[in-house]
């Protein structure tokens, strides 16, 4: 009588363990948010140029990184669509690094050394923003749709 009660226990378990695991993926799979994706673009800085290290980009959340390689404190301003005014950190010093969030659009952005004169010095640049959720052409209508070639009917 006692043995039957214990194999029946640990059947039970067995089944419970194997209900959970497929549920426990599938809830990690869900997890993660794609909407809180962030896109890290380096900008090295120095006197006085200033280098994003991607320039094309696609609408989403940005973290720019102002990497200064060079002399002096320099900092990172951004102005565009859907950004009040001008976001901008100021005061990183020579080697160090400071971060800059925008959420971008589609359109152009201008981004420079806010400190000083560094931006009339040659502390520029321009991000074109274009792409998927922007609005704007589609930029791949992918020219591999078209019906396959006659070589192999009915080939995969
Ligand atoms: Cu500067």
């Amino acid at each position: 009588m006692n043995k039957s009660t214990i194999s029946t226990t640990l059947g039970a378990a067995v089944l419970a363990a194997g209900a959970l695991a497929p549920a426990g993926a599938a809830h990690a799979t869900t997890s993660p948010s794609p909407s809180a994706k962030t896109t890290t673009v380096t900008v090295t800085e120095k006197e006085f140029t200033l280098t994003p290290s991607m320039t094309n980009l696609k609408p989403g959340a940005y973290t720019f990184v102002a990497k200064n390689v060079g002399t002096t404190v320099h900092g990172l301003a951004i102005s565009g669509p859907g950004i009040s005014g001008t976001k901008m950190i100021t005061g990183v010093k020579p080697g160090s690094t400071g971060m800059l969030k925008a959420v971008l659009k589609s359109g152009t952005y201008q981004m420079w050394c806010p400190v000083d004169n560094h931006k009339g010095l040659g502390m520029h640049t321009q991000l074109t923003v274009s792409g998927a959720g922007g609005g704007g052409a589609p930029t791949s209508p992918s020219p591999t749709t078209p019906a396959p070639t006659t070589s192999k009917p009915g080939g995969y």
